[in-house]
């Protein structure tokens, strides 16, 4: 094809018609709504991800279709890039707009001028592989994107259900394979057993450890983690809970680590069956963020988030990366949001240097290959650890000195493999914590005990125009509406350890307000009167006055 298959685009995208009165958009997290009223944007998802891939001359590009920890009827489609990386952000406009053409003429001409653009050589091949998770709309769109895929003529490959991670890693050893870069064998089955296998060699000698309580919020992950657990034997037994895919509503209600985070409890059906100082962990609904938690001796909820899990790997890595006697060539260093607790940057800076970014994924990532070990954790509990090129080589041909050298470089090299670098694995960051605390020999409480988290707390505020509030600093201080910002600084001062941010969210038509301080009933008096000012100061709507805690 050295020209667009126009009549064939035409007769396709005909079938598939945008509605009338929607504005789609490209966001944090690829489109993201109602199932109900993805069909067109599927379909023009499919051809975009074809140009995609004829514009890194043929590299398998991914498309994950999932709405993650939405509620079931929400579905949504992103694009992963070739190194299993999300979308290049440059294109997240072209999705937008192809997205948005109201016609099947419009929407040709859009076609027309991403070609253009982006000097797209039509010669080249379109390979394109898709997955999807356990929602109901999930079939539908897949055929929606598939009708899409045809029309631009790629080559195919359908993974079915799995989760995000795992269409992540497809797509870096299909475009790895038979390279000296494989990143592994290019099926499901090769991501499980390059996974079990490294964890195996972690522990190999260790005390086995006690069965985990595994919350799958009713989804994908809990078809992942049962094929998992059947490689790993009762080198990490599991409890499975919440694994109802097929219940109609299930999927991510009243469970998953969204409602564990946002809520700050047990998912109700964990309630009577976890013991005291038991461990247990929630997946959310595409299997990408990870909460872990247990019950204190007296039953009460401890929780620990993506902070707690990035201090528990950072310092294992930092302390392995001095033990092979690397730390001079190998920088570790940690990149967290401004949601992160005001005490983990503390402990943590104390051992490495530690980065603050705007919240999503792409933020976090792009900021941790800048070092030779990049960890990053949202404290939503997204998160992974990248190692840089050079850094692979280096532990490959490095010569260890002492026996205790080489055993601490053995242990990088496999956490290499047992670590899933393309994205925040729920499943890879759990094994991953699993070692660390069968290493040291922690119980959750004693993990929980490397610091005390500050008191905390998220308030939305509905308001008439969430664009009018713009960020800098990471952030962490609003420069529009004018004015509002000094508001909040005088307001936090007079809180002990207060520290208060405003942000618009990249979700949901809402302000989103965050507020720390010493103890409990300051940082929500904070919260709600930083909630109250944003309120003012924006014309807020008459229902959105902030008296609902999030
Ligand atoms: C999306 C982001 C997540 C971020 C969240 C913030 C990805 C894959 N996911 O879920 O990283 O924490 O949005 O939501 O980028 P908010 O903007 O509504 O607060
Ligand atoms: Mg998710």
């Amino acid at each position: 094809m050295s020209q667009l298959p126009s009549s064939q685009l035409r007769a396709y995208a005909d079938a598939h018609p945008k509605p009338p009165n929607i504005e789609y958009q490209y966001g944090t997290a690829g489109f993201r709504t109602l199932g109900s009223v993805l069909d067109s944007v599927l379909f023009r998802v499919g051809v975009l991800a074809g140009l995609r891939s004829k514009r890194l001359e043929g590299r398998t590009v991914g498309v994950m279709v999932t709405a993650s920890h939405n509620p079931e009827q929400d579905n949504g489609v992103k694009l992963v890039d070739p190194r299993g990386e999300m979308l290049e952000a440059s294109w997240e406009q072209y999705a937008t707009f192809l997205a948005n053409a109201p016609t099947t003429d419009a929407f040709l001409d859009v076609v027309d001028a991403v070609v253009k653009n982006t000097k797209i050589d039509l010669s080249r091949p379109a390979r394109v592989v898709y997955g999807r998770d356990t929602r109901p709309s999930g079939a539908e769109l897949v055929s929606a994107l598939e009708d899409g895929l045809k029309a631009i003529g790629a080559e195919t490959r359908n993974a079915g259900i799995t989760t995000t991670p795992i269409l992540h890693y497809l797509v870096r050893a299909i475009n790895t394979k038979g390279t000296a870069e494989s990143y592994g064998e290019d099926s499901e089955e090769g991501y499980y057993l390059k996974l079990s296998g490294a964890f195996k060699k972690l522990i190999a000698g260790k005390t086995k450890p006690e069965p985990i309580v595994i919350d799958c919020a009713n989804g994908v992950g809990a078809l992942a983690a049962e094929k998992i657990s059947q490689h790993l034997g009762d080198s990490l037994p599991m409890i499975l809970e919440n694994t109802a895919t097929t219940t109609k509503g299930a999927l991510n209600y009243q469970c998953g680590a969204d409602f564990v985070k946002t809520g700050q409890k047990l998912p109700p059906s964990l309630a009577d069956k976890l013991k005291p100082g038991q461990r247990a962990c929630s997946f959310d609904g595409d299997a990408d963020r990870l909460m872990y938690y247990y019950l204190d001796e007296r039953g009460h909820f401890q929780m620990l988030d993506g902070d707690k899990i990035a201090a528990l790997v950072a310092s294992f890595i930092v302390d392995l990366v001095r033990l092979a006697g690397l730390e001079k060539e190998v920088k570790v260093g940690l990149i967290q949001t401004a949601y992160a607790n005001g005490a983990s940057t503390k402990y943590l800076s104390d051992r490495l240097p530690v980065k603050c970014v705007s919240t999503g994924v792409k933020h976090l990532h792009h900021a941790a290959e800048h070092y030779q070990i990049g960890v990053y954790f949202e404290a939503n509990g997204h998160g992974t650890i990248l190692f840089s090129r050079e850094t692979l080589e280096k532990l490959s041909t490095h010569e260890p000195n002492t026996p205790a050298q080489s055993t601490a470089l053995n242990h990088l090299v496999n956490l290499t493999h047992l670590i899933n670098q393309t994205v925040g694995d729920a499943i890879s960051d759990m094994l991953l914590v699993e070692v660390v605390l069968t290493h040291k020999s922690y119980s959750g409480a004693e993990w929980n005990s490397l610091y005390t988290d500050l008191p905390n707390r998220l308030v939305k505020v509905v308001v008439a125009d969430r664009n009018a509030f713009k960020t800098e600093d990471a952030e962490r201080r609003l420069v529009s509406p004018a004015g509002l910002q000094q508001k909040i600084d005088e307001l936090v001062r007079k809180f002990e350890g207060g520290r208060s941010f405003v942000r618009p969210s990249g979700t949901e038509d809402v302000v989103r307000v965050y507020a720390e301080a010493a103890i409990r009933a300051q940082a929500d008096e904070l919260a709600y009167r930083v909630g109250g000012l944003v309120y003012d100061e924006a014309g807020g709507d008459p229902k959105g006055r902030p008296k609902e805690f999030v």
